[in-house]
């Protein structure tokens, strides 16, 4: 489908996560860092699509190890729709989050519209993570796991497609800080992760050839999720959980610049921008910087 433009969808939520603050990420990337002057510049046709914010306080749901559950269960089916209605008004929906747990409901939109929907995670973490294996309890460690088909049914079951994605339609890149349960599934399952190790061993354009490879004849669709915690915190430092040893700045300009190339990607989104702890919005800058990479900016 040829894209008629982007639509930017704020969604500020931030109870998937531990740490309070990435609600505030969609007004930081819009304002603080002007994403419209970035898209404008690129002459990208956009449209801002509002902000996903639930009216009312669902009722708690009882759950052994997810907190917040009624709160992510009820933003995820909201967002689904959302998303779905986007793809099937042939936009390009470019999700502001919000904490990982947003990509729950974004990939059950998109599901409905991507038998074979391919899913790029850039992360420092897998968020593989079920119920019996999160050490926190929070759903942000949680959502690709959920998307793959594993995990709380309430959220698995989303929109009556499961799971979303296939094990082979998921590559996940930039990884570095891995709980047991996520190493054993992502062995058991065969799932493509490029760890920091395999990026400084084959460097970050082969790591993204094999990746684009991966897509290329078998997807029908490729959505980017990238978790800003996937960059090394010294280049941005906004976000709830650092880990050293990330993408530099380079390598992740590199990755989206090269997608953009290989025209694939159908779908993205931002999350985990968490200003609170930013340095004078240098993450938020570095967000719209990536998302200009992605949609074409080049240097030259
Ligand atoms: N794997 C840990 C930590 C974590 C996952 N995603 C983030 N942190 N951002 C967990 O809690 O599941
Ligand atoms: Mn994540
Ligand atoms: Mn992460």
């Amino acid at each position: 489908m040829r894209i008629k433009e982007v639509a930017v969808l704020s969604v500020p939520f931030g109870k998937g996560a531990g740490t309070a603050g990435a609600e505030l990420g969609p007004a930081h990337i819009l304002h603080a860092a002007s994403l419209e002057t970035k898209l404008a510049e690129l002459s990208i046709a956009y449209r801002l699509a509002g902000e996903l914010r639930p009216a009312v306080q669902p009722p708690p749901l009882q759950s052994a190890n997810a907190k917040h559950l009624a709160e992510v269960h009820q933003m995820s089916s909201e967002l689904a729709e959302r998303v779905s209605e986007l793809v099937a008004d042939g936009s390009f929906p470019l999700l502001l989050g919000g904490d990982h747990s947003i990509s729950i409901g974004t990939i059950a939109g998109l599901a409905e519209h991507y038998a074979n929907l391919g899913v790029i995670w850039f992360d420092a973490h897998s968020d593989l993570n079920t119920e019996d294996t999160s050490p926190s309890g929070n759903i942000h460690g949680m959502s690709l796991g959920i998307s793959l088909g594993s995990g709380i049914p309430l959220l698995t079951g989303l929109r009556g497609i499961v799971p979303k994605i296939k094990p082979e339609h998921v590559a996940i890149v930039g990884a570095r800080s891995l709980d047991t349960g996520e190493k054993a599934y992502i062995r058991s399952l065969g799932i493509a992760c490029y760890t920091m190790h395999d990026i400084d061993r084959l460097g970050i354009a082969r790591v993204m050839e094999k990746v684009i490879g991966q897509f290329k004849q078998t997807t029908d669709g490729v959505h980017v999720s990238f978790d800003v915690d996937s960059l090394d915190p010294l280049e941005a430092p906004g976000t709830g959980t650092p880990v050293k040893g990330g993408l530099s700045y380079r390598e992740a300009h590199f990755a989206l610049e090269l997608l953009y190339q290989s025209g694939i990607v159908t779908s993205a989104e931002f999350v985990e921008l968490n200003p609170a702890l930013d340095q004078h919005d240098q993450t938020a800058r570095l967000a719209v910087e990536l998302i200009g990479s992605l949609l074409g900016e080049q240097i030259l």
